[in-house]
């Protein structure tokens, strides 16, 4: 920065400070609140949010989410976020309810509040912004599994996040409920890895130890399946036991590539983590009421219509396999 532009910026601070000493924040924060940090589907939502951020322009992205993915990590959070008094919090819950009172708490002070990804109860938010339709999403982890059968007929266990995981427990539902219209499919077991790779490795393990004649590991979040594809291959039963479910196609190439999965799916988490910005940001303005039936302006994402209980669905999921997940590795 050269003298002139440093001296123009201090000059416009200190003119920003006379003219507005009480109105005190700078721009709009907001805090995107993870299930947990290190879980590379919340890096590339995160990224996602710092490109709704520069598009804004003057928006503050506080990225943020306990060590492991617990309800008592983030309500110490969310606490800590009041008393910064930031604009929004943008959450992927751990759990749908443990986390209404401290939510609600925040919504008391003028804070805006959605979750997204993974929801809270509609009375500890304004929105929920689902990523796709939970019922395709459960038909397409069953289609993924009888894909990876022969005649679609064979034994499949569920590996899930945490028990509490409102996504995952949703999922699980519809995948239970849709069962009958795949006959081929028998679920012999549903295990938590709790989006911990070393647990989650260990799970799938004990699938593979238990069910000698399992077919397919089903695992609705991206820590599962990495860590089940990686047991598969190092107990040596490429072939036998196929992996399969939600997965980001950057961690997944090895897999597609070793053969441990055929096949799996993914919405765009980058658009995700844009598309809960753009929201958070044009509710926290008074853009948006986040009515059911109301419109919310998500940027390049196109608008969104606000559905029951105030939630909405961004998109449909995507196929990945040997065909394209290498041309998506770059990207998320
Ligand atoms: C994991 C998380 C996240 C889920 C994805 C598919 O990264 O559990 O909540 O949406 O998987």
């Amino acid at each position: 920065m050269n003298i002139f532009k440093t001296l123009a910026a201090g000059t416009a601070l200190a003119v920003a400070f006379i003219a507005a000493p009480a109105a005190a924040q700078d721009g709009t924060r907001i805090a995107l609140v993870v299930k947990s940090l290190g879980n590379g589907f919340f890096e590339a939502a995160h990224r996602g949010a710092q490109e709704a951020a520069e598009e804004l322009g003057d928006v503050e992205i506080i990225y943020t989410g306990p060590t492991a993915p617990t309800a008592e990590g983030q309500i110490e959070i969310i606490t800590s976020l009041i008393a910064q008094n930031v604009d929004a919090i943008a959450v992927s819950a751990n759990d749908p309810d443990a986390l209404v009172p401290i939510l609600q708490r925040a919504m008391d002070r003028g804070i805006t509040v959605i979750s997204w990804d993974s929801g809270v109860a509609p009375e500890g938010r304004q929105v929920h912004l689902n990523p796709s339709s939970n019922e395709l999403i459960g038909r397409m982890c069953l289609q993924l599994a009888a894909d990876h059968m022969e005649n679609g007929e064979g034994n499949f266990a569920i590996l899930s996040a945490t028990s509490t995981a409102t996504n995952q427990n949703i999922w699980i539902e519809e995948m239970q409920s849709q069962l009958a219209d795949f006959p081929g499919l028998n679920l012999v077991d549903i295990v938590y890895g709790d989006d911990l790779a070393d647990k989650s490795y260990r799970e799938a393990q004990g699938l593979m130890t238990n069910y000698p004649d399992l077919d397919v590991i089903v695992a609705p979040t991206t820590v599962g399946i990495l860590a089940a594809s990686q047991a598969v291959a190092d107990a040596d039963r490429i072939g036998e036991v196929y992996v399969t479910g939600l997965g980001l196609p950057s961690e997944m190439a090895g897999a597609i590539d070793s053969g441990a999965t055929k096949s799996f799916a993914i919405w765009n988490p980058i658009d995700l983590g844009y598309s809960a910005t753009m929201i958070a940001y044009n509710l926290a303005a008074g853009n948006a009421t986040g009515e059911p039936g109301s419109e919310i302006d998500m940027g390049r994402m196109g608008m969104l219509t606000v559905g029951e209980n105030g939630e909405a669905a961004m998109a449909e999921p995507f196929v990945y396999d040997a065909s394209n997940v290498h041309e998506f590795a770059s990207i998320f």
